[in-house]
């Protein structure tokens, strides 16, 4: 077993938005919280908390509250802080949906949350109202953050005046949010993370980021996934920095954002390290107010690590996580520029982890020199998950009776104890840092009519990480094109999942028991 370095860090028994905002002095409600980046326009915190407690005022007076799941549906935009945290402070449970879905991806994950009202902007109102439909949404439950005739405004709704309700609710067992992630195996299941989970995952993170009110920090990772959730809109909030939004990442408003906003910390995933390292763009921005950077959700390369360093002279962090972790787990911390920026340094505060030998069972210990066989990282602390909505069976597999979650990830453990990421063991393809499922792909592949079966893994790539690559058995007479296959997956996915490489094959090579052996199609 291994234990933090770190002493515990005390969890607060409170809701989220009592343990950012509840306090706020007068000196903190005065300062910027949100900044968008495209207009520059500013939200202070105590606006933000205004907010927050009059969308509170007009979900209760529709009768949203503890019970209720509202889904938000946006890019980052400062608005998406009042509604996630208005939400939240109604009592009722978010699930955010990605930007990038398609009807059929979004429908699905509004069925299975059983969202009831669902929050979008106009850019995406086609693919909100269709998934609505087919849930079962009203169209006066959905509202448009950016306002759009015909439809509810996030203004109208806090123009209404209505007065936040008092909810009390447990806070480590209530359901906060759910995103949604495939975990080990299968298709993506709703994610239940408690308030607790949220506030206890900032909460550990103090001794290893080092965020203050002086940072001004870029929020374009997006604030759907876990990662810019936890890391940007509670953990920055919580510090009382301001984020500056960027709704996608283009380099070149990226580079002009950080120079003209004087950024001074950035958190990115690996691919955004491989322009930073490499594209000659960035020598043309004064990028010298950027004092910090840290990377996860992927696997960073040292080599890289070292080559962003090296050109813009920051440090560079690396942490790992996991949705099911509300995310964060490990973490180099700041003052180690010893450690190799290829490893995910040390459990932080309140973690204990072991590495567990995938054939034996048996626990690997720290070695005295050198580093331990590599084997499943497995997780306990406050951050784990309550469970997957409606999944008990997966559940079960993913969170053993002792509390520890098996992640799914291959890690060794080093002399000096910090922690590997080697390999992993689970099914899930990370492009960019985005969570891509090979079973949904699978599942989309069997119902073309010229496929007889199909199998999808990951391919190294030097830009995304990873890409999906599908290896697909043809139906007899059938004259189907690597492109064929690459079109119509892409007509059914948000791009993240689009099938890049292609290969024909006559039989997918199975197990005794029907599992895709994808080790064997790995090294095809
Ligand atoms: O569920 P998910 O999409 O979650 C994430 C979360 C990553 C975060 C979040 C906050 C941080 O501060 C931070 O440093 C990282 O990605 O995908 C979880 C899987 O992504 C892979 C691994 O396979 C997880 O099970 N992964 C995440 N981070 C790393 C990683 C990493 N640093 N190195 C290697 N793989």
């Amino acid at each position: 077993m291994f234990r933090s370095p770190y002493p515990d860090e005390v969890i607060p028994n409170v809701s989220v938005y009592d343990f950012l905002f509840r306090d706020l002095s007068a000196d903190d409600a005065a300062r910027v919280a949100l900044i968008d980046g495209p207009t520059g326009d500013e939200t202070s915190y105590g606006a933000l908390k205004a907010q927050i407690d009059l969308l509170a005022g007009a979900l209760a007076a529709r009768g949203i509250g503890i019970g209720d799941v509202v889904a938000l549906h946006s890019p980052n935009v400062p608005a998406f802080a009042t509604v996630f945290h208005g939400i939240l402070r109604s009592g009722a449970t978010a699930t955010t949906v990605n930007a990038l879905y398609t009807v059929e991806e979004m429908a699905r994950q509004l069925q299975d949350s059983r969202a009831t009202m669902l929050f979008t902007v106009s850019p995406l109102i086609t693919v909100a109202s269709e998934s609505a439909a087919f849930a079962g949404i009203p169209d006066e439950r959905i509202i448009v953050l950016d306002g759009l005739d015909g439809y509810t405004g996030l203004r109208d709704l806090l123009a209404e005046g209505a007065p936040a309700p008092e909810v009390s609710f447990d806070p480590a067992t209530h359901v906060a949010v759910i995103p949604y992630s495939s975990g080990t195996t299968g298709f993506a299941k709703g994610v239940q993370l408690s308030h607790t989970n949220l506030v206890a995952n900032v909460a550990q993170c103090a001794p290893v980021l080092d965020v203050s009110d002086e940072d001004r920090i870029l929020a374009f990772l997006p604030f759907f996934h876990i990662y810019g959730m936890t890391i940007l809109l509670n953990l920055a909030l919580s510090r009382h920095a301001a984020l500056i939004t960027l709704p996608r990442f283009d380099l070149a408003q990226f580079l002009q954002v950080i120079q003209d906003q004087k950024v001074s910390f950035v958190f990115i995933a690996p691919p955004v390290a491989v322009a930073l390292a490499k594209h000659p763009l960035v020598d043309q921005f004064d990028l010298s107010s950027v004092r910090g950077m840290m990377s996860g959700a992927a696997p960073m390369d040292e080599s890289l690590a070292n080559a962003v360093t090296a050109r813009l002279g920051v440090h560079m962090q690396q942490g790992y996580g996991m949705s099911e972790l509300s995310p964060v787990s490990h973490v180099i911390p700041p003052d180690r520029d010893d450690l190799s920026r290829g490893t995910i340094g040390f459990p932080i505060a309140n973690i204990e982890c072991k590495i567990v030998d995938v054939e034996t069972g048996a626990e690997l210990d720290m070695p005295a020199e050198g580093s331990s066989r590599p084997g499943e990282l497995w997780v306990r602390g406050p951050n784990v998950m309550l469970g997957y909505l409606g999944q008990e069976q997966a559940t079960h597999e993913t969170v053993d009776d002792d509390g520890f979650l098996h992640t799914g990830d291959i890690a060794q453990v080093n002399h000096d104890g910090s922690f590997q990421i080697v390999d992993r063991l689970k099914e899930l393809i990370k492009y960019k840092g985005y969570q891509v499922a090979p079973a949904e792909l699978e599942a989309l592949l069997l119902t073309h009519p010229e496929i007889a079966d199909a199998a999808v893994v990951a391919q190294p790539d030097p830009a995304a990480g990873e890409i999906p690559k599908a290896f697909v058995v043809r139906r007899e007479g059938s004259a189907l094109t690597e492109g064929d296959v690459m079109t119509f997956v892409a007509e059914h996915v948000a791009p993240h999942k689009k099938v890049r490489a292609v290969a024909f094959i006559d039989a997918v090579p199975k197990s005794s028991a029907g599992k895709i052996l994808r080790k064997d199609l790995r090294g095809r």
